[in-house]
């Protein structure tokens, strides 16, 4: 008997996989792989139902043989343990990100003489629908906000990229990259108080308020699903942050990062160069209590940001501070560092980790930016924040644009590095 192999990233079996199936048990026994969480993560889907179910749920197909897990997103590794005479998929992976997998099947199958099938993909209204709904479903605050604690279990290290408006939700949301056989997204968002105020034109000084915040997180909400981390700046008052973690929590918010800094708040980059207050450990504990005393759902994160190395207070302080937030109910703890190198950061997180194996950690590479994710997750750090990169590459593009512009009175010379009307137009979706 023939092997045929099929892999299933999905939370339901609609029409389109039962074709999928009648087709494979034409070629012989058909084995289902069953891609694992830490994998559907790294590109896709976010599983909206446990591993055991989704497994079930193929086990329980008649036609289906045996259910195996496929732990990669390329299916090198289980084709060759398995060494199949087909693979069966449709052909809607012949373009767009998954082109790449597909080539990966053919290359490997061919070291045996494996065949890969593809069939019309199945695409009906129906299917259109259920697609759409389970799309719909992990935007939902219930399921976004408890997000960031699994990305967190599931990932070596959270990639979280700076956002500050629905176009750059979507580029969050939908950029993929391939490098070196490996298929690669972000897995959360940064609102970042920085890149939200300059984008407002104003300074990062807790002038743009949290009205106009929650306006901004609106936008990124209504376009993405990917789960948000909002720069929560220092929290401000008590009375008012504890009010603000209702509400982030009810718009389905994962975590909120408050600083330990009190008075006129500057942009942490600018470190010793102004007057920047740091909060009394006593103060900050308290801020961080209350706002988990209000909290209503477990998911929700407040992690607590120590500025002690941007301030020149020192490793002891630094790491004194994270103890006690930690001890005060904080769910994790952000360390910043204005450094060109990343020594400190990994002296913070080694020491840290001495006694505190389990509290997330959360660095925010941009000063020390040589650093690769491989070695901050090797000094124990869970969430990586690009905190900014998308805001400094578009600004200088459009001051130049701007510039060109003027300088030869028409727009033919810049239109070249423009992007078509055709690609812009299409990059929102329709509903
Ligand atoms: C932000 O992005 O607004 C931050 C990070 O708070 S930093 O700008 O590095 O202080
Ligand atoms: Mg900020």
């Amino acid at each position: 008997m023939k092997k045929v192999y099929t892999c299933f990233c999905t939370d339901v079996i609609h029409e389109g996989h039962m074709n999928v199936i009648r087709n494979a048990i034409k070629y012989g026994e058909l084995i289902a792989g069953v891609l694992s969480d830490a994998a559907m993560v790294r590109y896709s889907r976010f599983p909206l139902v446990s591993f055991e179910e989704r497994k079930k749920l193929l086990a329980d197909i008649p036609e289906v043989n045996q259910v195996v897990v496929q732990d990669d997103v390329m299916y090198e590794n289980i084709l060759r343990e398995i060494r199949p005479d087909y693979v069966i998929h449709g052909d809607d992976w012949q373009k767009g990100p998954m082109k790449v997998v597909r080539q990966n099947v053919i290359d490997t199958l061919a070291k045996w003489g494996g065949e890969l099938i593809e069939i019309p993909y199945t695409y009906n209204e129906k299917i259109r629908n259920i697609e759409a709904v389970m799309r719909e479903r992990v935007s939902m605050p219930e399921y976004r906000r408890k997000r960031l604690r699994k990305l967190i279990k599931l990932c070596p290290i959270v990639k979280t990229l700076e956002v500050h408006s629905g176009l750059t939700g979507l580029i969050a949301e939908k950029t993929v990259a391939f490098h070196d056989g490996e298929i690669d997204q972000f897995d959360a968002m940064w609102l970042s108080s920085l890149c939200d105020s300059t984008a407002k034109g104003k300074p990062d000084i807790e002038l743009v308020d949290m009205s106009s915040r929650l306006r901004t997180v609106d936008d990124i909400l209504e376009v993405t699903t990917k789960p948000i981390i909002l720069d929560g700046d220092t929290g401000g008052l008590i009375e008012h942050f504890t009010y603000n973690v209702r509400t982030l929590e009810r718009m389905g918010i994962s975590a909120v990062i408050i600083e330990d800094k009190t008075g006129l708040k500057k942009n942490s980059l600018f470190g010793t160069e102004v007057k920047q207050t740091q909060d009394s450990i006593e103060s900050f504990c308290e801020k961080i209590r209350a706002g988990k005393r209000a909290q209503r759902e477990e998911d929700f994160m407040i992690i607590a940001r120590i500025e002690s190395l941007i301030l020149d207070k020192g490793m002891d302080d630094a790491l004194s501070r994270a103890a006690a937030y930690v001890e005060a109910g904080a769910d994790g703890i952000m360390i910043h560092s204005r450094k060109k190198e990343a020594d400190e950061i990994f002296e913070f997180c080694n020491k840290f980790r001495k006694t505190d194996k389990e509290t997330p950690l959360v660095a925010v590479p941009t000063s020390y930016n040589a650093v690769t994710e491989e070695e901050l997750c090797q000094h124990g750090v869970n969430i990586v924040i690009y905190a900014n990169q998308l805001t400094r590459s578009a600004f200088p593009a459009m001051q130049k644009t701007a510039a060109d512009i003027l300088t030869y009175h028409r727009a033919k010379e810049v239109d070249e590095r423009l992007m078509p009307i055709k690609d812009i137009i299409t990059l929102i979706d329709e509903i």
